[in-house]
Parts: C-alpha cells; structure tokens; sequence
C-alpha cells in the first residue's frame, strides 16, 4: 500500500472559520477526511499533519524520509518565502505535489513566486478543495 503524507501549513487550520470567499467554507478536518477516503479507494493510506511552525514543519518533512511515497502540501504563506521548508523538500527524496485552493496567480505579485517550484513534483492550484485530491492523483500517478 502506498503512504502519502498530506501537509498544511501556516492559517489553514482557519479553513471554513474565516474569507470563505478565497476559501471556500470546508474546514481543513472535513478537507483531511476526504483525501483519507479517496486516497483509500485508490489504495492509499493517508496521514495528516498541520502546523503554524516553520520547524514542525520542517521536522515532519524530514521524518517522511523513507516512510512515505508522496507529499502533498499546501504550504500556505510558506510558498513565498521559506526557503528552509524548500531545503526540507529538497533533502528527502519523496516526491511533493504543492497544492494551493486559491488561484495564486490571479492574486498579489508576491503569492505568484513560490520556492518549492524547484523542488516539487507537481502543482495543482485554484481548484478549491478539489485540488487536494487531484494531487493524491498526481502522487500515485508518478
Ligand atoms: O491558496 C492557498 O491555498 C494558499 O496557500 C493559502 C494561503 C496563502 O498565503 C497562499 O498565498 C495561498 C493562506 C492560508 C490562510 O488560510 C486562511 C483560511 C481562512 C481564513 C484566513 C486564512
């Protein structure tokens, strides 16, 4: 059986609490409740984790080192500019799909930069919480 780890990061434990007009109105544990039973019924097993600490993170990451064949990972605010969670990434050879609800692109000059474009495996981004699924897709599909 494949072991994907699903990470979030900074504020994403505000899901569905706050801006439900970036967000959408699901909170993150209905969001993890998904992604377990689709990955599942693909075969998968899921462990969650989300933190609003930059070493937690980091830490986590380090952990998934032979213990997991994917990430996926919303990194939150991270994406633009912790380059130590990139580091992280890049240390550990499990294969990260970055995910972002909102389109990035289509927002503020600084959330189109993300450090992780060297780093990950793929992208998925604007698709609300469709999008975290999809990136079970493109994890199990590498
Ligand atoms: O679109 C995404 O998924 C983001 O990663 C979300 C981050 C943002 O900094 C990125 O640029 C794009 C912010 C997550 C904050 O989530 C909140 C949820 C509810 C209320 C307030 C913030």
């Amino acid at each position: 059986m494949k072991r994907i780890l699903l990470l979030n990061g900074p504020n994403l434990n505000m899901l569905g609490v706050r801006e439900p007009e970036i967000y959408g109105t699901d909170t993150l544990a209905s969001i993890e409740a998904e992604v377990v039973a689709y990955a599942e019924g693909r075969g998968a097993a899921v462990d969650c984790f989300q933190s609003n600490h930059e070493g937690a993170l980091i830490d986590r990451i380090h952990e998934a080192h032979g213990r997991y064949d994917g990430i996926v990972y919303n990194p939150g605010a991270h994406t633009h500019y912790s380059w130590a969670l990139a580091d992280a990434i890049g240390s550990v050879d499990v294969p990260m799909v970055e995910v972002h609800i909102s389109d990035v692109d289509a927002r503020e000059d600084f959330r189109k930069i993300s450090v992780f474009e060297g780093v990950r495996a793929g992208l998925v981004k604007g698709k609300g919480r469709a999008g975290y699924t999809e990136a079970v897709d493109v994890v199990l599909g590498l």
